[in-house]
């Protein structure tokens, strides 16, 4: 069993890392393969749980409400109602199984200046927490209200809790913790196994979280979850995409009354708890596992748990904010980073200054790809991401507006690069074997370009279809192109 479970393990480590099309696969034979048959999966009154937490899911961390500094929770919940009754929380437009659907949870990213974080073909740009080193305010103080700021700087606090937090704690903190303040009696589980010693050492670096809320009583339609029976799921079974690999997540849950008036915290009626559900990814052996939370409660994944297993939010009764925190790769996703990169690109256009009138420099062919290569990566990977989505957050924090501008000043030259490179093209008095070389470059340029425009005018399409099955006006949250860019030549 262990010798398989070893092996489980190293296949689910490649796993991860499968296309859409084979996730599809592999998820339809599952289904197949369990028919009506349900795989077990255990909660902490079930015999075995903590054997199988620390056998099976050892990355995982809870740190309960009552051990966190009372000041933060305050500080923390009243910033996420704050960002909520502000509307900042709004549901993202994502692309899964090549259809554009909205999530089910409502969110808005919280980050270090400039930073963004792409998950599901959508990037999110971040509101800038502000914090004590002055990070927020850099680009001027008046980017939001002082509520607003004063909400991104409490999540700025938890996020230098959770930095030094979670590497510190220790693997035996989480379970004995949790089963005397649930009242739950450990039932005989044979001989304890030791976890292995936490990985992570120095503090974690997080630059990003995502936010979530949701309140289960407004919701038409939750999906049930389809391997275990563990009920309705606010969040389906996933990664965390486009993270440092091997570096923890770490959470903060936090149940409040919904707007209907049910529930909360204090409801004398017993509500359904919010539970966080495991399980090792594409493995029909080992149990999951059901995590209850209580308002206050976080909880860690740590080590390789991220990639190594998937995770799925159970929703509970109440309306439920979640702030998480992660180590985002952003090598290519900074504001810094793609000014530079426009900044490489410009720097092969001269400007008369005299006339105004535009040449290029070089017009060597690795030069012009490479020129090319950035005026796609400026359009589709932030523009057009930016006009889609991210715009809509302007109403809250202008942070990313100037930016965003200087960024469509600098493409609407590349567009001018562009046709300074067909016109050198066209030129006939240029070599024949170097003409032909550039028409090359110039035409696989122009067809990536063509291709991707393509895509994001279906985006656009099925966009609206989505806002319209959903009874929205695509607009009204800010999801439109920007005029220079939606129809492109
Ligand atoms: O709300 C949570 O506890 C986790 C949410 C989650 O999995 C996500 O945002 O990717």
């Amino acid at each position: 069993m262990r010798a398989r479970r070893r092996e489980h393990k190293s296949r689910n480590m490649k796993r991860s890392g499968d296309s859409e099309g084979e996730k599809r696969r592999k998820r339809r034979k599952l289904l197949q393969v369990l028919g009506d048959t349900k795989i077990p999966f255990l909660g902490p009154a079930d015999v075995g749980f903590q054997h199988l937490w620390d056998s099976s899911y050892s990355g995982l961390v809870l740190r309960q409400s009552c051990s966190l500094p009372a000041e933060l929770h305050g500080r923390v919940q009243a910033a996420l109602c704050t960002l909520r009754t502000k509307g900042c929380l709004l549901r993202d437009l994502v692309r899964v199984r090549d259809r554009d659907v909205f999530t089910a949870v409502s969110r808005a990213l919280l980050g270090h200046p400039g930073h963004t974080y792409r998950y599901l073909d959508t990037r999110l740009f971040a509101i800038p927490w502000h914090n004590e080193e002055g990070g927020g305010e850099a680009r001027g103080p008046h980017c939001c209200d002082p509520d607003m700021r004063a909400a991104c700087q409490a999540l700025w606090e938890l996020n230098s809790f959770f930095c030094t937090d979670v590497p510190r704690r220790e693997p035996e903190d989480r379970l004995d913790l949790f089963l005397k303040t649930e009242g739950v009696t450990p039932a005989a589980e044979g001989s304890s196994h030791p976890s292995p010693p936490g990985r992570c050492t120095g503090p974690a670096q997080f630059n990003v979280t995502l936010l979530n809320y949701m309140d289960p009583a407004t919701m038409r339609h939750l999906k049930e979850e389809p391997y275990y029976g563990m009920g309705k799921m606010a969040v389906g079974w996933h990664h965390d995409e486009n993270l440092i690999a091997q570096s923890p997540v770490a959470v903060y849950s936090y149940s409040c009354h919904s707007d209907t008036g049910e529930g909360g915290e204090g409801a004398s009626k017993e509500v359904s708890r919010w539970r966080i559900g495991l399980k090792v990814a594409w493995d029909i052996y080992t149990p999951g596992l059901a995590l209850p939370l209580q308002s206050g409660d976080c909880y860690y994944m740590r080590d390789d748990l991220n990639s190594t297993h998937q995770h799925c939010v159970l929703a509970g009764d109440n309306a439920r904010f979640s702030s998480t925190h992660r180590v985002a790769e952003c090598s290519k996703g900074t504001l810094e980073y793609i000014q530079s990169r426009c900044t490489e690109a410009l720097a092969n256009l001269a400007t008369d200054p005299e006339t105004g009138s535009h040449s290029l420099l070089s017009l060597l062919p690795l030069t012009l790809k490479h020129c090319e290569d950035i005026h796609n990566e400026v359009e589709f990977e932030w523009l057009r991401q930016y006009w889609f989505q991210g715009q809509r957050y302007t109403r809250f924090c202008s942070w990313w507006s100037g930016p965003m501008e200087q960024l469509e000043r600098d493409w609407k030259l590349m567009e001018t690069m562009t046709m300074l490179f067909l016109s050198a093209v066209e030129d006939e008095g240029q070599a024949g074997e170097s003409r032909r070389e550039m028409a090359e470059t110039l035409l696989a340029a122009l067809t990536n370009r063509q291709q991707h425009r393509q895509t994001w005018r279906d985006r656009a399409t099925s966009a609206d279809m989505a806002a319209g099955a959903e009874g929205q006006q695509r607009g009204s949250g800010g999801l439109q192109l920007h005029s220079s860019l939606s129809c492109p030549a």
